[in-house]
């Protein structure tokens, strides 16, 4: 059981990524990026239109969950592992899976048209190994959650299963997401039934469709998580922002970031390091350590520095999947992240379904080195760290052909008729439980295979 009552921060433990493992996954976070924009953008700037209509897609959505996803599927998941992915970050999955081998080219170029990856990740109509359907905002959460009891309920019923590594259902999550009140009902679910390996990990980039989040939300969501037996973890700050506190001056840059208004952080940095500073300098005015700490820093280097959050920082990512991983106990991971992160689009007040220009992309591919023709070469501009990432993205452990991950089940014989229960009149709701009671009782593996809730 919980402890209900638990309220501590569990230590955190530190994960075990070497430099060279840290590397890849830095080169990869970016190639991720840059894939899932390119395919939103060749839908609908490359590929030819008969119609003239906007195709869409989610650039800025996508880009503040790719260091989240990073980790997770290049390094956290096992095998058994299942993930629902936000809706809007299906672009980001389709990447991964591509730089997997799992993804052709063909279905990124068709990208949200007929036959196509598709605009949210679904189960029937893609061909990457889909865990979860999501699109409608909440469900996925919702889904991880019942998923992980009913596997608690068959290893219960099933010894072979409990030979088995229990799977961890995990959900990578909106933070609009939070507004469906589906995701309350699984919550106070998992309470009653001790939720066991499920994860939330919450993309708390703090813009939703169309508008800034309220601010301090994450407080209600910590609370409501604890309350309901989950561990909280908040991956507020990166380890530059967390050196940066340890400086003088320190403490008050981190008191100003506390108390900065979501709507103002998003503003500046979609404006860059000129804004932080002209804002940080008036607030900051009386403080002269606050003051040089800001003045060492160039334009660029302040814009890394303040949009440096935990959930852009892979090492933080890292050592809060480390320490969940620990146990089985549910953990909710409150990573805060970027809309837009690292694109023209990041900050922008309409940038959920904003989409970089064409412009705005060629200066995106030229910064990574991509030659013209190249934009889906997996590891087009990187030289010789091309062989490195190869190798790594081999050896992933979650990187595994779909049909070793045990998609498929035995058939079961359904007979075509049911035997009818012998009395004249009868409520149909009596004739209904006779069924299933005799059904039951008839011990074939149909019946072993029947829940009622
Ligand atoms: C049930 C449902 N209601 C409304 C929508 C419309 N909708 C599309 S995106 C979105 C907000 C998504 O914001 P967030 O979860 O924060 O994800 P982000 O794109 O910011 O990462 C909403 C409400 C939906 N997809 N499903």
């Amino acid at each position: 059981m919980v402890p209900r009552d638990e309220p501590a921060i569990p230590e955190a433990i530190p994960h075990d990524v070497g430099d060279g493992a840290l590397r890849c996954l830095q080169d990869l976070e970016n190639r991720v990026r840059w894939l899932s924009s390119w395919t939103i953008h060749h839908a609908n700037h490359i590929r030819e239109h008969v119609d003239g209509l906007k195709v869409g897609g989610h650039q800025a959505s996508c880009a503040s969950a790719v260091t989240l996803m990073t980790a997770l599927y290049f390094h956290t998941l096992r095998p058994q592992d299942r993930v629902a992915v936000k809706p809007h970050a299906s672009p980001v999955f389709h990447a991964i899976q591509y730089l997997m081998g799992h993804q052709s080219r063909e279905n990124l170029e068709n990208f949200r048209a007929k036959g196509g990856a598709q605009s949210y990740p679904s189960r029937t109509k893609d061909a990457d190994d889909v865990d979860f359907s999501t699109g409608s905002v909440g469900l996925g959460p919702a889904m991880t959650a019942f998923s992980s009891i009913v596997q608690d309920y068959l290893r219960r019923h099933h010894d072979d299963l409990r030979r088995e590594e229990p799977r961890r259902m995990i959900a990578v999550v909106g933070d609009a997401e939070m507004d469906e009140g589906n995701m309350y009902e699984a919550l106070w679910e998992g309470w009653k039934h001790d939720l066991r390996n499920c994860w939330w990990i919450i993309d708390y980039n703090r813009q939703s469709l169309d508008g800034v989040v309220t601010d301090h939300l994450f407080r209600l969501i910590d609370r409501l998580f604890r309350t309901t037996g989950w561990r909280v973890l908040n991956l507020k700050y990166g380890k530059r922002m967390m050196a940066a506190f340890k400086r003088p001056g320190g403490k008050a840059l981190k008191k100003w970031i506390n108390d900065c208004p979501n709507d103002l952080y998003s503003a500046l940095t979609f404006q860059g390091g000129a804004a932080w500073r002209e804002h940080l300098m008036g607030d900051l005015a009386d403080d002269s350590a606050a003051a040089a700490l800001i003045g060492e820093c160039t334009d660029d280097d302040l814009q890394a520095l303040m949009t440096n959050l935990g959930g852009h920082c892979l090492e933080t990512v890292l050592d809060a999947f480390a320490t969940a991983a620990k146990d089985d106990r549910p953990t909710c991971f409150i990573a805060y992240t970027v809309k837009g992160w690292g694109l023209p689009l990041q900050g922008h007040k309409d940038n959920h379904a904003g989409i970089m220009t064409p412009d705005q992309m060629a200066g995106y591919q030229a910064g990574l080195g991509i030659a013209d023709g190249d934009e889906w070469e997996p590891f087009a501009g990187m030289k010789e760290r091309a062989e490195a990432l190869r190798a790594f993205v081999d050896a992933v452990p979650f990187n595994r052909p779909p049909e070793s991950r045990q998609m498929s089940a035995a058939h079961i014989d359904i007979p075509d008729t049911l035997p009818v229960p012998d009395q004249d009149t009868l409520s149909t709701q009596e004739a209904f439980g006779r069924i299933m009671y005799d059904l039951a009782g008839s011990r074939t593996d149909l019946a072993d295979r029947i829940v009622t809730t």
